[in-house]
């Protein structure tokens, strides 16, 4: 049996900051002490270990592996290489250890039970290109079901009694082998998951083209909620304007129709949650106008309800990040609007009062831009300040849209403080779509930078407190693992808290269409992100849409292609 012990080793290094792998090298060495004698006996290896084979070179079946290990004690034989041993989610790149391996093994003893969500193996660029489906098991794994697939936070315990080892394995097959990289979902069963966990996943499976809006969580003692605003697309020409509701385990609780009769068809619903729990809704309203409500927590009651009605022929829109609670509970909003006359369709902020819904006496004017260029997200911070990110067409030498940032202030009625203009490097339309501000009083722009083919690049910019943009390593930039010239990849959504960063959206891979990616970064030096996670939600385009975040938990809700045109709403919660 070959040992890669000393690989547990190189994994520290290597993998520090990136992601949360752990090895744990046991040394043999024996303590010895002149004088007392006082015997130390080895410590008890309370890890679980990670196996790679390549089962193909041989001639076993999968079940006759199964047997022979069986009768090794749950100890794996010959063909099988130790990684190392760990104790929580652990990512291995096996350009670590190099071979054509087509096979994965979990094995745990008896010293320490573990529950295994799921194995995922990753190409790459960090797709996630297979799993656990149908593993083979000893009987010492219960509800081996639930390691199979993507992470769920559904679990297998590892049930191991001395003298036999809980152990699973896979042989994978195809165009996935020789193994380069995969991720295994796993933790103790005492101390519990770790950052960037599955705690459940959910979708809502509704016949039809659901579109995710904004969500929004509301947690107190003992409660969970979380809302997601969506757009049903009912029929080609007619959006319905829904809100799911879902459990503290990810449970659909209700769906509540908002608007029908919706046929703007531009942009997506705006939701937040106020610290008392009441909902409040940003939307469109039948061809062109908007509608800003608050509502009590069951979305039954209205506590008050502001029309507003468009000044022209361009619809005007909000996006899923276009509303952001102040402190006290006032909304602010942004998105597009039509001033009509010379003015035309730009940018539109307005405040809505917490108490009564009352508006700004009038919106800030919007800067001149003969392009339909408009805000898609904003940020309250503290009891004043108003950070708003879009795009609008730069000065010289840019002569494209770029990505906007502004900032402004209650205080000062919308008015502009400062304002930041971005361009990507080859001229072309770039946009920012969500906005966050750190703890140092830094502004996080995501979006996308358009660069040749046309193909979006994701980009995270930061700012100063004064609006001016750092240098390399900034922006970080984000590509899916598609080469076509025409493959996106967007950040749609970010929340920053002291200076993490918390970013999702969708990236286009090679084989799975888009797939949504969640990721959290640490921004307090140069961007360093701490882990990526990634889901194809098996037929086609799948997009994370809206982030928020509560004291424990990043939830992302988004739309994931479930075949035949059928898009379903999907929501993710994730250890922090
Ligand atoms: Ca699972
Ligand atoms: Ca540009
Ligand atoms: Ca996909």
């Amino acid at each position: 049996m070959r040992r890669a012990r000393v690989l547990a080793l190189l994994l520290i290094p290597l993998v520090a900051g990136c992601d949360i792998a752990v090895g744990v090298y046991f040394a043999t060495k024996k303590k010895s002490s002149h004088g007392a004698s006082v015997q130390v006996g080895p410590a008890v290896d309370t890890t679980f270990s990670i196996w790679v084979a390549n089962l193909s070179a041989g001639v076993l079946t999968d079940a006759q592996v199964q047997t022979n290990i069986h009768n090794n004690g749950g100890q794996p034989t010959g063909e099988w290489t130790r990684v190392g041993g760990f104790t929580r989610s652990t990512e291995v790149d096996l350009a670590l250890l190099p071979g054509p391996w087509d096979a994965i093994l979990i094995s745990a003893t008896s010293n320490r039970k573990y529950l295994l969500d799921a194995v995922v193996v990753l190409n790459a660029s960090g797709d996630p290109i297979a799993s656990f489906t149908a593993p083979t098991t000893n009987e010492l794994m219960l509800t081996p079901a639930e390691a199979e697939n993507l992470p769920d936070g559904k679990t297998s315990e590892t049930d191991a009694i001395a003298g036999q080892n809980s152990f699973i394995f896979k042989r994978f097959s195809g165009p996935v082998a020789p193994l380069v990289r995969f991720r295994v979902d796993i933790w103790d069963m005492i101390g519990g998951p770790t950052s960037g966990d599955t705690a459940w996943r959910s979708t809502i499976a509704v016949a039809g083209e659901q579109r995710s809006g904004g969500m929004g969580v509301f947690t107190a003692l003992g409660v969970e909620k979380s809302y997601v605003s969506l757009r049903n697309v009912v029929s080609g020409a007619i959006d319905v304007i829904e809100v799911n509701e879902l459990s503290a385990t990810g449970s659909f609780v209700q769906n509540v129709a908002l608007q029908s009769n919706v046929t703007g068809k531009v942009g997506a619903p705006s939701l937040s949650v106020a610290t008392d729990g009441d909902i409040v809704v940003a939307h469109s309203v039948g061809s062109s106008d908007l509608r800003v409500r608050r509502f009590d927590p069951t979305l039954v009651t209205t506590r008050w309800n502001q029309p507003i009605v468009n000044g022209g022929g361009t619809a005007a829109r909000v996006e899923p990040n276009s509303l952001s609670l102040d402190s006290a509970n006032n909304a602010i909003l942004v998105g597009g609007y039509d001033f009509g006359g010379l003015t035309g369709f730009g940018h539109y902020m307005q405040r809505l009062r917490a108490s009564d819904g009352a508006l700004w006496g009038s919106t800030p004017a919007p800067p001149a831009d003969l392009a339909n260029s408009y805000w898609r997200g904003v940020v309250a911070s503290g009891t004043d300040d108003i950070f708003a990110a879009g795009d609008f067409s730069g000065p010289l030498p840019s002569t494209s849209l770029d990505v906007f940032t502004r900032k402004t202030s209650q205080s000062s009625t919308g008015a502009e403080t400062w304002r930041s203009l971005q361009n990507g490097a080859n001229n072309l339309a770039d946009c920012g779509n969500a906005v966050g501000v750190d703890s140092g009083g830094n502004i996080y722009v995501g979006g996308f930078i358009t660069i040749t083919g046309p193909k979006k690049t994701g980009t995270l910019q930061k700012l100063s407190s004064a609006g001016v943009a750092a240098g390399a390593p900034w922006p970080l930039t984000l590509t899916g693992s598609s080469a076509n010239a025409t493959a996106d990849t967007e950040i749609l959504s970010l929340v920053v808290e002291g200076t993490t960063v918390y970013i999702t959206g969708y990236e286009t891979t090679a084989t799975q269409g888009q797939n949504i990616f969640v990721m959290k970064i640490d921004v307090s030096g140069n961007p360093l992100v701490l882990w990526r996670r990634t889901f194809h939600g098996g037929s086609g385009d799948d997009r994370g849409v809206s982030l928020k975040t509560t004291p424990t938990h990043v939830f992302v809700s988004g739309d994931i292609d479930v075949g035949g045109g059928d898009f379903d709403i999907f929501v993710w919660k994730l250890l922090k």
